[in-house]
Protein backbone atom coordinates (compact mmCIF):
# COMPACT_ATOMS: atom_id res chain seq x y z
CA UNK A 1 0.00 0.00 0.00
CA UNK A 2 1.31 3.39 -1.00
CA UNK A 3 1.56 6.02 1.86
CA UNK A 4 -1.29 8.85 1.81
CA UNK A 5 -0.22 12.37 0.40
CA UNK A 6 0.11 15.55 2.64
CA UNK A 7 -1.66 17.71 1.02
CA UNK A 8 -2.34 21.56 2.81
CA UNK A 9 -4.72 24.07 1.72
CA UNK A 10 -3.95 27.00 2.83
CA UNK A 11 -6.70 30.43 3.21
CA UNK A 12 -6.27 33.76 4.29
CA UNK A 13 -8.63 34.73 7.39
CA UNK A 14 -11.68 37.31 6.23
CA UNK A 15 -8.63 38.73 3.44
CA UNK A 16 -9.31 42.14 2.25
CA UNK A 17 -10.88 43.15 5.74
CA UNK A 18 -7.72 41.62 7.46
CA UNK A 19 -5.63 43.91 5.27
CA UNK A 20 -7.84 46.94 6.17
CA UNK A 21 -7.21 46.24 10.12
CA UNK A 22 -3.75 46.59 9.20
CA UNK A 23 -4.16 50.03 8.06
CA UNK A 24 -7.13 51.15 10.75
CA UNK A 25 -6.22 49.01 13.80
CA UNK A 26 -8.78 50.81 15.96
CA UNK A 27 -11.05 48.83 14.23
CA UNK A 28 -10.49 45.93 15.43
CA UNK A 29 -13.55 43.47 17.15
CA UNK A 30 -16.06 45.94 15.28
CA UNK A 31 -18.31 44.85 12.48
CA UNK A 32 -16.36 46.10 9.45
CA UNK A 33 -17.39 45.46 5.42
CA UNK A 34 -15.22 46.16 2.64
CA UNK A 35 -17.30 47.68 -0.60
CA UNK A 36 -16.34 48.67 -3.92
CA UNK A 37 -13.86 51.34 -4.77
CA UNK A 38 -16.20 53.61 -5.19
CA UNK A 39 -16.85 54.41 -1.22
CA UNK A 40 -15.33 57.07 0.35
CA UNK A 41 -12.55 56.03 2.84
CA UNK A 42 -11.90 57.49 6.55
CA UNK A 43 -11.01 60.73 7.03
CA UNK A 44 -9.29 62.51 10.29
CA UNK A 45 -11.18 65.73 11.10
CA UNK A 46 -10.21 68.80 12.49
CA UNK A 47 -9.47 67.10 16.14
CA UNK A 48 -7.50 63.96 14.48
CA UNK A 49 -10.66 61.56 15.22
CA UNK A 50 -11.27 58.98 12.45
CA UNK A 51 -14.96 59.74 10.31
CA UNK A 52 -16.19 56.89 8.67
CA UNK A 53 -18.96 55.65 6.73
CA UNK A 54 -21.35 53.69 8.26
CA UNK A 55 -23.46 51.26 6.09
CA UNK A 56 -26.32 52.58 7.42
CA UNK A 57 -25.78 55.78 5.15
CA UNK A 58 -25.10 54.17 2.34
CA UNK A 59 -27.10 54.62 -1.18
CA UNK A 60 -25.72 52.70 -4.55
CA UNK A 61 -25.45 49.42 -5.93
CA UNK A 62 -21.99 48.02 -4.38
CA UNK A 63 -21.03 44.74 -2.97
CA UNK A 64 -19.41 43.55 -0.07
CA UNK A 65 -16.56 41.80 -1.44
CA UNK A 66 -15.67 40.46 2.11
CA UNK A 67 -16.52 41.14 6.41
CA UNK A 68 -15.04 40.81 9.44
CA UNK A 69 -16.52 38.13 11.41
CA UNK A 70 -18.05 40.41 13.35
CA UNK A 71 -19.77 41.72 10.79
CA UNK A 72 -20.84 38.06 9.98
CA UNK A 73 -22.00 37.56 12.72
CA UNK A 74 -25.16 40.32 12.40
CA UNK A 75 -25.44 38.05 8.83
CA UNK A 76 -23.42 40.57 6.66
CA UNK A 77 -21.26 38.23 4.01
CA UNK A 78 -19.57 38.27 0.75
CA UNK A 79 -21.44 39.21 -2.62
CA UNK A 80 -24.24 40.79 -0.57
CA UNK A 81 -25.48 44.13 -1.70
CA UNK A 82 -24.02 46.95 0.75
CA UNK A 83 -27.45 48.34 1.15
CA UNK A 84 -29.15 44.92 1.71
CA UNK A 85 -26.55 44.83 4.45
CA UNK A 86 -27.06 47.94 6.38
CA UNK A 87 -30.24 47.10 6.77
CA UNK A 88 -28.86 43.83 8.83
CA UNK A 89 -25.53 45.72 10.12
CA UNK A 90 -26.37 49.81 10.03
CA UNK A 91 -24.00 50.63 12.09
CA UNK A 92 -20.93 48.32 10.48
CA UNK A 93 -17.92 50.20 9.04
CA UNK A 94 -17.62 50.08 5.04
CA UNK A 95 -14.63 50.82 4.05
CA UNK A 96 -13.31 51.05 0.26
CA UNK A 97 -11.53 48.20 -1.30
CA UNK A 98 -7.32 48.26 -2.58
CA UNK A 99 -7.37 45.98 -4.65
CA UNK A 100 -3.60 46.81 -5.30
CA UNK A 101 -2.81 46.43 -1.64
CA UNK A 102 -4.32 43.12 -1.70
CA UNK A 103 -2.40 41.81 -4.45
CA UNK A 104 0.72 42.73 -2.58
CA UNK A 105 -0.16 41.24 0.84
CA UNK A 106 -1.31 37.53 -2.02
CA UNK A 107 2.16 37.97 -3.07
CA UNK A 108 3.45 37.88 0.18
CA UNK A 109 1.89 35.15 2.42
CA UNK A 110 2.67 33.34 -1.07
CA UNK A 111 6.26 33.97 -0.92
CA UNK A 112 6.40 33.12 2.89
CA UNK A 113 4.34 29.67 2.77
CA UNK A 114 6.68 28.89 -0.34
CA UNK A 115 9.48 29.34 1.75
CA UNK A 116 8.25 26.31 3.88
CA UNK A 117 6.91 24.18 1.36
CA UNK A 118 8.28 25.05 -2.03
CA UNK A 119 5.62 23.02 -3.87
CA UNK A 120 2.62 25.45 -4.30
CA UNK A 121 -0.32 26.04 -6.54
CA UNK A 122 -1.05 29.34 -7.05
CA UNK A 123 -5.52 29.13 -6.48
CA UNK A 124 -6.30 33.11 -6.04
CA UNK A 125 -5.92 35.61 -4.23
CA UNK A 126 -6.29 34.24 -0.93
CA UNK A 127 -5.62 30.44 -1.58
CA UNK A 128 -2.76 27.89 -2.22
CA UNK A 129 -2.42 24.53 -2.06
CA UNK A 130 0.84 22.48 -0.76
CA UNK A 131 2.34 19.47 -1.18
CA UNK A 132 4.25 18.61 1.43
CA UNK A 133 4.58 14.92 1.22
CA UNK A 134 8.09 14.81 0.54
CA UNK A 135 9.61 17.24 3.53
CA UNK A 136 10.58 15.84 6.88
CA UNK A 137 9.23 17.08 9.77
CA UNK A 138 5.75 15.80 10.99
CA UNK A 139 2.43 17.69 9.81
CA UNK A 140 1.12 19.82 12.35
CA UNK A 141 4.59 21.34 13.08
CA UNK A 142 5.00 22.12 9.49
CA UNK A 143 1.36 23.71 9.43
CA UNK A 144 2.58 25.49 12.36
CA UNK A 145 5.60 27.15 10.53
CA UNK A 146 3.80 27.79 7.69
CA UNK A 147 1.49 29.33 10.13
CA UNK A 148 3.99 31.49 11.51
CA UNK A 149 6.08 32.05 8.41
CA UNK A 150 2.59 34.26 6.88
CA UNK A 151 2.47 36.17 9.93
CA UNK A 152 6.11 37.40 10.13
CA UNK A 153 5.46 38.11 6.47
CA UNK A 154 2.10 40.24 6.54
CA UNK A 155 0.81 40.58 10.12
CA UNK A 156 -2.39 38.47 8.98
CA UNK A 157 -3.63 34.89 10.21
CA UNK A 158 -4.86 32.01 7.95
CA UNK A 159 -5.91 28.48 8.35
CA UNK A 160 -4.96 25.70 7.22
CA UNK A 161 -6.27 22.21 6.23
CA UNK A 162 -3.82 19.00 5.70
CA UNK A 163 -5.22 15.76 4.25
CA UNK A 164 -4.44 13.25 1.73
CA UNK A 165 -5.66 15.37 -1.32
CA UNK A 166 -6.99 18.59 -2.16
CA UNK A 167 -10.95 18.40 -2.39
CA UNK A 168 -10.88 16.93 1.47
CA UNK A 169 -8.25 19.85 2.37
CA UNK A 170 -10.16 22.79 1.10
CA UNK A 171 -13.22 21.63 3.51
CA UNK A 172 -11.10 21.52 6.22
CA UNK A 173 -9.25 24.84 5.93
CA UNK A 174 -12.31 26.16 6.28
CA UNK A 175 -13.48 24.10 9.61
CA UNK A 176 -11.32 26.12 12.12
CA UNK A 177 -11.73 29.36 10.73
CA UNK A 178 -10.10 32.07 11.76
CA UNK A 179 -6.32 31.27 12.85
CA UNK A 180 -7.08 27.41 12.45
CA UNK A 181 -5.53 23.87 11.87
CA UNK A 182 -7.39 20.90 10.57
CA UNK A 183 -6.07 17.97 10.41
CA UNK A 184 -7.63 15.14 8.66
CA UNK A 185 -6.61 11.13 7.97
CA UNK A 186 -9.01 8.81 5.34
CA UNK A 187 -10.09 6.51 8.45
CA UNK A 188 -12.02 9.88 9.80
CA UNK A 189 -13.52 10.76 6.89
CA UNK A 190 -16.60 9.16 7.51
CA UNK A 191 -16.88 10.86 11.34
CA UNK A 192 -15.49 14.81 10.49
CA UNK A 193 -16.29 15.34 6.82
CA UNK A 194 -19.96 13.06 6.43
CA UNK A 195 -22.64 15.19 8.94
CA UNK A 196 -21.69 18.82 6.76
CA UNK A 197 -23.69 19.25 4.17
CA UNK A 198 -23.19 18.43 0.96
CA UNK A 199 -22.13 22.01 -0.36
CA UNK A 200 -19.07 21.86 1.71
CA UNK A 201 -17.96 20.14 -1.36
CA UNK A 202 -16.19 22.18 -3.35
CA UNK A 203 -17.74 21.92 -6.83
CA UNK A 204 -21.30 21.88 -5.22
CA UNK A 205 -22.73 24.99 -6.01
CA UNK A 206 -25.69 26.52 -5.46
CA UNK A 207 -27.84 24.87 -8.64
CA UNK A 208 -26.20 21.14 -7.55
CA UNK A 209 -27.52 21.86 -3.82
CA UNK A 210 -30.65 22.68 -4.65
CA UNK A 211 -31.13 19.61 -7.42
CA UNK A 212 -29.54 17.33 -4.51
CA UNK A 213 -32.25 18.42 -2.04
CA UNK A 214 -34.66 18.24 -3.92
CA UNK A 215 -34.09 13.84 -4.08
CA UNK A 216 -33.60 14.25 -0.25
CA UNK A 217 -29.76 14.28 0.23
CA UNK A 218 -28.62 17.28 2.59
CA UNK A 219 -25.01 15.71 4.13
CA UNK A 220 -22.40 14.50 2.47
CA UNK A 221 -22.95 11.43 4.50
CA UNK A 222 -26.36 10.95 2.47
CA UNK A 223 -24.67 11.72 -0.68
CA UNK A 224 -22.01 9.23 0.29
CA UNK A 225 -24.93 6.64 0.91
CA UNK A 226 -26.66 7.19 -2.62
CA UNK A 227 -25.48 4.71 -5.35
CA UNK A 228 -24.01 6.06 -8.12
CA UNK A 229 -26.85 5.13 -10.91
CA UNK A 230 -29.12 7.33 -8.98
CA UNK A 231 -26.42 10.17 -9.56
CA UNK A 232 -25.73 9.40 -13.13
CA UNK A 233 -29.22 9.48 -13.87
CA UNK A 234 -29.87 13.03 -12.18
CA UNK A 235 -26.56 14.47 -12.79
CA UNK A 236 -24.88 12.76 -16.05
CA UNK A 237 -22.70 10.39 -16.34
CA UNK A 238 -19.47 12.53 -15.26
CA UNK A 239 -20.86 14.45 -12.32
CA UNK A 240 -22.86 11.80 -11.06
CA UNK A 241 -19.43 9.57 -11.14
CA UNK A 242 -17.68 12.70 -9.46
CA UNK A 243 -20.30 13.42 -6.81
CA UNK A 244 -19.93 10.05 -5.42
CA UNK A 245 -16.40 10.01 -5.39
CA UNK A 246 -16.27 13.39 -3.83
CA UNK A 247 -18.10 12.20 -1.41
CA UNK A 248 -15.95 9.18 -0.40
CA UNK A 249 -13.37 11.84 0.11
CA UNK A 250 -11.34 10.41 -3.60
CA UNK A 251 -9.61 13.25 -5.69
CA UNK A 252 -6.15 12.44 -7.18
CA UNK A 253 -5.79 15.72 -8.30
CA UNK A 254 -1.90 16.96 -7.98
CA UNK A 255 -0.52 20.00 -6.77
CA UNK A 256 0.10 21.98 -10.23
CA UNK A 257 3.02 24.34 -9.52
CA UNK A 258 2.35 26.71 -12.53
CA UNK A 259 -0.72 27.94 -14.48
CA UNK A 260 -0.46 29.93 -17.61
CA UNK A 261 -3.45 32.16 -17.16
CA UNK A 262 -5.88 31.49 -20.22
CA UNK A 263 -7.43 35.53 -19.91
CA UNK A 264 -7.35 38.57 -17.60
CA UNK A 265 -10.17 40.62 -17.25
CA UNK A 266 -11.01 44.00 -15.42
CA UNK A 267 -15.38 45.15 -15.42
CA UNK A 268 -16.97 48.06 -13.00
CA UNK A 269 -21.01 47.93 -12.60
CA UNK A 270 -21.76 51.68 -12.96
CA UNK A 271 -23.02 53.98 -10.23
CA UNK A 272 -25.80 54.97 -12.42
CA UNK A 273 -26.83 53.52 -15.97
CA UNK A 274 -24.94 55.46 -18.67
CA UNK A 275 -26.25 56.59 -21.57
CA UNK A 276 -24.25 55.57 -25.11
CA UNK A 277 -24.62 59.16 -26.32
CA UNK A 278 -25.43 61.54 -23.39
CA UNK A 279 -23.15 60.43 -20.95
CA UNK A 280 -19.90 59.89 -23.35
CA UNK A 281 -17.98 61.54 -21.44
CA UNK A 282 -18.10 59.28 -18.31
CA UNK A 283 -18.53 56.17 -20.43
CA UNK A 284 -14.83 57.38 -22.55
CA UNK A 285 -13.26 57.78 -19.47
CA UNK A 286 -14.95 54.24 -17.23
CA UNK A 287 -13.33 52.48 -20.84
CA UNK A 288 -9.65 54.43 -20.38
CA UNK A 289 -9.27 52.80 -16.80
CA UNK A 290 -10.89 49.83 -17.36
CA UNK A 291 -8.38 49.10 -20.61
CA UNK A 292 -5.24 50.74 -18.56
CA UNK A 293 -5.82 48.37 -15.93
CA UNK A 294 -5.53 45.48 -17.97
CA UNK A 295 -3.01 47.02 -19.46
CA UNK A 296 -1.44 46.80 -15.76
CA UNK A 297 -2.59 43.18 -15.08
CA UNK A 298 -0.74 41.67 -18.34
CA UNK A 299 1.95 43.47 -17.03
CA UNK A 300 2.18 42.38 -13.76
CA UNK A 301 1.76 39.03 -15.89
CA UNK A 302 4.43 39.31 -18.06
CA UNK A 303 2.00 38.99 -20.79
CA UNK A 304 0.86 39.99 -23.81
CA UNK A 305 -2.85 39.16 -25.41
CA UNK A 306 -3.90 38.40 -28.69
CA UNK A 307 -7.56 38.72 -28.81
CA UNK A 308 -9.01 41.95 -26.85
CA UNK A 309 -12.80 41.73 -25.78
CA UNK A 310 -15.55 43.96 -24.26
CA UNK A 311 -18.77 43.36 -22.28
CA UNK A 312 -21.80 45.69 -21.62
CA UNK A 313 -24.30 45.13 -19.73
CA UNK A 314 -27.48 47.05 -20.31
CA UNK A 315 -29.99 47.83 -17.61
CA UNK A 316 -32.38 45.41 -18.57
CA UNK A 317 -29.69 42.90 -17.75
CA UNK A 318 -28.95 41.54 -21.31
CA UNK A 319 -25.16 41.30 -21.82
CA UNK A 320 -23.18 41.65 -25.24
CA UNK A 321 -19.57 40.72 -25.94
CA UNK A 322 -17.61 41.56 -29.16
CA UNK A 323 -13.57 40.78 -29.25
CA UNK A 324 -10.56 41.17 -32.04
CA UNK A 325 -8.11 39.23 -32.25
CA UNK A 326 -4.73 41.19 -33.87
CA UNK A 327 -1.86 39.81 -36.17
CA UNK A 328 0.31 40.17 -33.30
CA UNK A 329 0.70 40.57 -29.76
CA UNK A 330 0.37 43.42 -27.19
CA UNK A 331 -0.48 44.85 -24.06
CA UNK A 332 -0.17 48.26 -23.86
CA UNK A 333 -3.33 50.35 -22.81
CA UNK A 334 -3.64 52.37 -26.27
CA UNK A 335 -3.40 49.50 -28.65
CA UNK A 336 -5.89 47.40 -25.89
CA UNK A 337 -8.15 50.76 -26.34
CA UNK A 338 -8.15 50.88 -29.66
CA UNK A 339 -9.10 47.51 -29.83
CA UNK A 340 -12.04 48.14 -27.77
CA UNK A 341 -13.28 50.93 -29.76
CA UNK A 342 -13.63 48.37 -32.39
CA UNK A 343 -15.16 46.08 -30.63
CA UNK A 344 -17.92 48.92 -29.44
CA UNK A 345 -18.64 50.27 -32.68
CA UNK A 346 -20.15 46.54 -33.52
CA UNK A 347 -22.38 46.58 -30.49
CA UNK A 348 -25.98 47.82 -31.24
CA UNK A 349 -26.90 50.20 -28.40
CA UNK A 350 -30.59 49.14 -27.63
CA UNK A 351 -30.65 50.52 -23.47
CA UNK A 352 -28.46 52.20 -20.86
CA UNK A 353 -24.82 50.71 -19.97
CA UNK A 354 -25.30 49.15 -16.55
CA UNK A 355 -21.58 47.32 -16.71
CA UNK A 356 -18.56 47.57 -18.62
CA UNK A 357 -15.56 44.72 -19.22
CA UNK A 358 -12.71 44.52 -21.09
CA UNK A 359 -11.00 41.09 -21.68
CA UNK A 360 -7.20 40.06 -22.89
CA UNK A 361 -7.49 36.44 -24.04
CA UNK A 362 -5.27 34.74 -26.37
CA UNK A 363 -2.23 35.24 -23.76
CA UNK A 364 1.91 34.97 -24.46
CA UNK A 365 4.58 35.43 -22.70
CA UNK A 366 5.83 38.93 -22.62
CA UNK A 367 9.48 39.98 -22.62
CA UNK A 368 10.52 43.59 -21.07
CA UNK A 369 13.63 45.46 -20.97
CA UNK A 370 14.83 44.70 -17.21
CA UNK A 371 11.81 42.55 -16.32
CA UNK A 372 13.81 39.48 -16.94
CA UNK A 373 16.93 39.55 -15.70
CA UNK A 374 17.66 36.21 -15.62
CA UNK A 375 17.30 35.79 -18.92
CA UNK A 376 20.47 36.34 -21.22
CA UNK A 377 18.75 38.22 -24.12
CA UNK A 378 22.47 39.89 -25.30
CA UNK A 379 24.47 38.36 -27.99
CA UNK A 380 28.01 38.76 -29.33
CA UNK A 381 28.05 40.16 -32.88
CA UNK A 382 30.72 39.08 -34.86
CA UNK A 383 32.66 41.90 -34.98
CA UNK A 384 32.41 42.01 -31.16
CA UNK A 385 30.09 44.30 -30.47
CA UNK A 386 27.38 43.82 -28.29
CA UNK A 387 23.92 43.37 -30.19
CA UNK A 388 20.23 42.28 -28.49
CA UNK A 389 19.15 38.69 -29.43
CA UNK A 390 16.22 38.46 -31.49
CA UNK A 391 13.74 36.96 -29.35
CA UNK A 392 10.69 34.74 -30.29
CA UNK A 393 8.42 34.76 -27.77
CA UNK A 394 5.53 31.76 -27.45
CA UNK A 395 3.47 30.66 -25.27
CA UNK A 396 4.81 29.43 -21.72
CA UNK A 397 8.60 29.70 -23.62
CA UNK A 398 10.89 32.41 -23.69
CA UNK A 399 13.49 31.70 -26.89
CA UNK A 400 16.86 33.82 -26.83
CA UNK A 401 17.78 32.79 -31.20
CA UNK A 402 21.47 33.94 -30.94
CA UNK A 403 22.28 33.18 -26.65
CA UNK A 404 25.79 32.83 -26.27
CA UNK A 405 25.16 31.01 -23.11
N1 LIG B 1 -14.09 38.15 -2.42
C1 LIG B 1 -14.83 39.05 -3.20
N2 LIG B 1 -16.12 38.75 -3.54
C2 LIG B 1 -16.70 37.59 -3.14
C3 LIG B 1 -15.97 36.67 -2.36
C4 LIG B 1 -14.66 36.99 -2.01
O1 LIG B 1 -14.30 40.11 -3.56
N3 LIG B 1 -17.97 37.33 -3.48
C5 LIG B 1 -12.72 38.52 -2.02
C6 LIG B 1 -12.71 39.16 -0.66
C7 LIG B 1 -12.15 38.11 0.26
C8 LIG B 1 -11.25 37.31 -0.66
O2 LIG B 1 -11.87 37.38 -1.95
O3 LIG B 1 -11.44 38.69 1.35
C9 LIG B 1 -11.08 35.88 -0.24
O4 LIG B 1 -12.31 35.18 -0.24
P1 LIG B 1 -12.70 34.13 0.85
O5 LIG B 1 -13.89 33.39 0.37
O6 LIG B 1 -11.49 33.33 1.26
O7 LIG B 1 -13.18 35.01 2.08
P2 LIG B 1 -12.36 35.70 3.23
O8 LIG B 1 -10.89 35.45 3.13
O9 LIG B 1 -12.74 37.15 3.26
O10 LIG B 1 -12.95 35.04 4.54
P3 LIG B 1 -12.63 33.60 5.16
O11 LIG B 1 -11.99 33.86 6.49
O12 LIG B 1 -13.97 32.94 5.29
O13 LIG B 1 -11.72 32.89 4.21
MG1 LIG C 1 -10.17 33.52 2.87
Amino acid sequence: MTTDRRIAHVDMDAFFASVELLRYPQLKGQPVVVGGRGVPAPKQDDKGDWQYTRLGGYVGRGVVTTSTYEARALGVFSGMGLMQSAKLAPQAIVLPADFEAYRGYSRRFKAAACAVAPIMEDRGIDEIYLDLTALESNTLSLAQRIKQAVFEATGLSCSIGVSPNKLLSKICSDLDKPDGVTLLQRSEIADRIWPLPARKINGIGPKATEKLASLGIYTIGELAQTSTEILVTHFGRQMGQWLHEAAHGQDDRAVITHRDPKSLSRETTLETNLHVKHDRAELTSRIDDLCRRVALDLQQKQRHCKTVGVKVKFADFSVVTRDLTLPTAMGDATTIREAVSDCLKRIAWHDRIRLLGVRASNLVAAIEEGSAPQLRLWAHRADGAVAQGEVQVQEGSVQASDDPA
